[in-house]
């Protein structure tokens, strides 16, 4: 019987609600925080702790066989994977958001704009399905300080409670994309047994909690 692996986030919002429903279906391993790799001792399993943004194409290239990440990281890295099943947890809206004082009142007005972003390749999709023509900032992190600093106009980022916007005097503008963390699984895997079963599981986990 080949071991299966699943790779998570290491550490992150994620993290927790990850390891929580791999327990929740029975599973036994120690969450090592300084390990990269741990053994499920009652079933098949390996589990891999990465950076989010690595885990979609670990999975797509096979090296893992699942995965759990955001949407918004899939999509984002273009990987080629199934679907299988939608978590419930790390739910967020991806939105553009400008300046509170800014008169900018709708999406036309964007075009020639700079927006700083670190999913380009969302916003890109989104602009270009309006028909709009920005100018795309892709920068790492903190992105909510682009406005004020004079380096963006608008930014397109993660929001959740929205208290991060607030606080940088912004406000929300378009939603682009609703996400939520989600079981992927390598094109390659569908007919497997033990992912079957493991899919099973996790499946009883969220339907014994709604
Ligand atoms: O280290 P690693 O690369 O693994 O982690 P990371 O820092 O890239 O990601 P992490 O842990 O911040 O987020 C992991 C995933 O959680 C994201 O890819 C989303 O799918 C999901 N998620 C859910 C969020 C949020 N909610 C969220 N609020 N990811 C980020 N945020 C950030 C957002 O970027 C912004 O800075 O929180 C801030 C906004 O929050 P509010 O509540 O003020 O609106
Ligand atoms: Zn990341």
């Amino acid at each position: 019987m080949k071991t299966l692996k699943i790779a998570i986030q290491k550490s992150g919002r994620l993290n927790e609600k990850s390891v929580e429903i791999l327990k929740n279906c029975g599973l036994s391993f120690e969450n090592y925080k300084s390990s990269l790799i741990s053994t499920v001792t009652n079933f098949p399993l390996e589990i891999l702790f990465l950076r989010d943004d690595d885990i979609p194409e670990y999975v797509q290239d096979g090296i893992a066989d699942l995965g759990i990440v955001g949407e918004n990281v899939i999509v984002e890295t273009k990987a080629e994977v199934d679907y299988l099943q939608k978590l419930g947890f790390g739910k967020c809206t991806l939105k553009i958001a400008v300046q509170a004082t800014s008169g900018i009142q709708n999406l036309e007005e964007l075009n020639g704009k700079a927006i700083a972003t670190s999913y380009p390749v969302i916003l890109e999709k989104f602009l270009q399905e309006k028909g709009i023509k920005s100018d795309i900032r892709t920068i790492s992190g903190s992105v909510e300080i682009g406005p004020g600093l004079g380096l963006s106009d608008a930014i397109f980022d993660i929001v959740s409670t929205g208290g991060t916007l607030k606080s940088n005097g912004l406000k929300p503008f378009a939603d682009v994309m609703q996400s939520e963390a989600v079981l992927i699984g390598n094109k390659s895997i569908a007919d497997n047994p033990e992912v079957a079963e493991l899919l099973q599981r996790i499946r009883s986990v969220l339907s014994a909690k709604s």
